[in-house]
């Protein structure tokens, strides 16, 4: 096997961790993700610009826009409508994923109604019964379990074709819901919507690449006010509601002498029963018979995340991770639920005790052992899981142990009630600092890390350029704990704000950096925008707020840029998306949504320049709103000097 990140891997990351264990996997031969993006180098220009096509048997095709190559697809598309095409179908997986995820926590819901599990129950009632009367359900003098019973039945017709409107997207403001309606965009069903992208892309049906894109729209708003709010709201009704709590970031959270269990892949129904499991005292004892001192949990990605927010578990690092903490020759068990989780993670387990173990039935990994999880019989499986993780500890190899790092500190657990409550129980002096501008505005630093960017850094620098300038950030995902290990999010960090945001933190005891949760609780950053909003009297797309996923990979990530634009948000994109073979299709999302949804996307790699984007568009909603703002241009946007890979 070559090893050709060699000696360049200074320029892959910017945490400590990862460089360490780079080492490690050039000195032992582990291939990793650098390497194998090396292999695939150069990528096809073709699929880059997004103009590929290989839906139907009379292809594959590949049309070249900007050459002599052919300008149409055998079927007759043209670039425009293959790369909306594409687009749709990129946005409809991920938006398949986090609904479906979504769909797993409601049928668990259901599941406790039902009286049908050994292990969940309702944590948090009256979260429970503020969603029932949401959904216009009577529930005085009901049980719990009747409520969450009837609750769930409701959202299920969420997933189906009976309803003309999301309920949840009624939490937006009504000048929202009416550019929806007017649009033809208002989610209806979350099943029915992606479906239809599916049907509307396949060969011969939508061929107008606007309609194409709206109905993309539509899919992905099903997944921010549908499936993923689902997701979101219920995780917090069965497993709590965070908040703000001290944990810690890197790979320096394992530890050397305790059996340590690695949770990783996005659906806390599991991580929750594994954390439950690893207190029970005979699991205790026998690590202590297999002669280690405890049982360790770590996450990653954003399984990580959930048990972080809610349970202040630690967090082992983020999506480019997952290869590189197998290397530290401690890991007994990887406990697998679903996506981001690369196959590869089973061959890199081969080389050391570790074992993989996958849990649900529609995700499997050759190479990994495979225990089946079942709601209904929860806790067994849970111990079963942990028990075989603790009989791996005596397989470890002590020369081959190599933990790299310090854990750093950072604070997680902020959900809106949790942020509300440090507010002192209403939004009005988040207005109020934003008004008087002691606050610019907010930001949502969200996404992934991509090989193709030096890890963390997209992240990192644009968030220190956003709180230096007094624009508050909330992160959620991968972001998040690239943000955590790189010392942004815990209250000293106020310190590395500006003056007017840095005294704001001090005052509350926060960081500049709240981290919100997982992917799927960017719905919580809508939530917080629309609360906002109908405080204000206005829309969400007038509030001094953006978003930006500096290094995005994943099909999840454009859903949610979708529906984030969609709602009104203005967004920056580190990694380009592959739709730069339409030029029609770059000027409708980088200026033709501003007319339709009040909001664009930009491609912006390089994070200083991101920063001043973000920061001039802040401005402008605030001049706009009459607060008091700088000229937009009178910001500076910065020459490219940053290395990005
Ligand atoms: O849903 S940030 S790499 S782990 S896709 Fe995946 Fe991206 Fe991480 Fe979470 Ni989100
Ligand atoms: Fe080619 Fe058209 Fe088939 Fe796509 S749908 S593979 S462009 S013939």
């Amino acid at each position: 096997m070559t090893i050709v990140s060699g000696n360049g891997f200074k320029k892959k990351s910017i945490t400590a961790d990862a460089l360490a264990m780079m080492e490690v996997a050039q000195r032992e031969g582990i291939e990793t993700v650098w390497d194998r993006l090396a292999k695939q180098e150069p990528q096809c220009g073709y699929c880059n610009l997004g103009t590929s096509c290989r839906i139907c048997a009379m292809g594959p095709c590949r049309v070249d826009p900007f050459g002599d190559g052919p300008q149409k697809g055998v079927c007759g598309a043209d670039a425009d409508i293959i790369v909306a095409r594409n687009l749709a179908r990129m946005i409809a997986a991920g938006a398949s994923s986090h609904s479906d995820h979504g769909r797993d926590i409601l049928e668990t819901l259901h599941r406790v109604g039902e009286g049908k599990t050994d292990v969940y129950s309702i944590s948090e009632p009256e979260k429970l019964k503020a969603l029932a009367a949401e959904y216009g359900l009577e529930t005085e003098g009901k049980s719990d379990q009747e409520i969450a019973a009837e609750l769930a039945w409701e959202m299920m017709e969420d997933f189906g074709m009976r309803r003309e409107k999301l309920p949840l997207a009624s939490r937006a403001p009504s000048s929202r819901q009416e550019i929806w309606e007017n649009t033809g965009t208002y989610p209806r069903g979350i099943d029915r919507e992606n479906v239809e992208a599916l049907h509307r892309t396949h060969m011969g049906v939508d061929n107008d690449w606007v309609n194409i894109l709206l109905h993309a729209v539509r899919t992905g708003l099903s997944d921010g006010w549908g499936g993923s709010m689902i997701a979101t709201e219920l995780s917090d009704v069965l497993f709590g509601i965070p908040t703000p709590k001290i944990s810690s970031m890197n790979l320096g959270v394992l530890k050397a002498d305790e059996v340590n269990i690695i949770l990783h892949g996005h659906n806390p129904m599991l991580s929750e029963v594994i954390v439950a499991a690893a207190q029970d005292p005979e699991m205790l004892k026998l690590a202590e018979k297999a002669g280690a001192k405890g049982i360790n949990l770590a996450g990653l990605c954003c399984t990580g995340n959930e048990v972080l927010m809610r349970k202040g578990i630690p967090m082992a690092g983020n999506h480019l991770m997952q290869e590189l903490c197998i290397m530290t020759g401690v890991i007994e068990a990887m406990v697998v639920d679903y996506q981001c989780i690369m196959p590869a993670v089973t061959e890199t387990a081969g080389c050391y005790h570790t074992k993989v173990i996958s849990t649900f039935d529609k995700a499997k990994f050759p190479g990994a052992e495979h225990i089946s999880f079942n709601p209904e019989n929860g806790m067994a499986i849970g111990k079963q899981i942990v028990q075989s993780a603790v009989e791996n500890y005596t397989n470890r190899v002590p020369e081959r142990v190599h933990i790299p790092v310090e854990p750093a500190p950072m604070m997680a657990g902020f959900s809106i009630e949790a942020i509300l409550n440090a507010l002192g129980g209403t939004p009005d002096p988040l207005i109020d600092a934003i008004k008087e501008g002691t606050i610019r505005g907010a930001v949502g630093v969200v996404g992934c890390n991509n090989p193709k960017l030096k890890q963390d850094m997209g992240q990192v620098e644009l968030t220190k350029r956003l709180i230096e300038n007094d624009i508050l950030v909330v992160v959620t995902g991968c972001a998040a704990v690239a943000n955590g290990k790189a010392g942004q999010m815990v209250p000293e960090a106020a310190e590395m704000a500006g003056e007017g945001l840095g005294a704001v933190c001090k005052a509350l005891g926060i960081p500049p950096v709240l981290h919100l949760g997982s992917c799927v609780d960017n719905t919580r950053i809508l939530v917080l925008a629309a609360a906002l909003a109908n405080t204000l009297g206005v829309d969400i797309d007038a509030l001094p707020l953006a978003g930006a996923a500096p290094e995005w990979y994943s099909e999840k990530a454009v859903a949610i840029g979708a529906y984030v634009v969609a709602s009104g948000i203005y967004t920056v994109l580190g990694t380009a998306p592959p739709v730069f073979g339409s030029p029609n299709v770059v000027k409708l999302l980088t200026e033709g949504l501003q007319g339709v949804f009040g909001a664009t996307f930009a491609v912006e790699p390089d994070p200083n320049r991101a920063a001043a984007l973000i920061r001039r568009h802040i401005e402008k909603k605030r001049s706009d709103l009459g607060l008091s703002a700088l000229e937009p241009e009178s910001i500076p946007m910065p020459e490219v000097e940053v290395a990005l890979a």
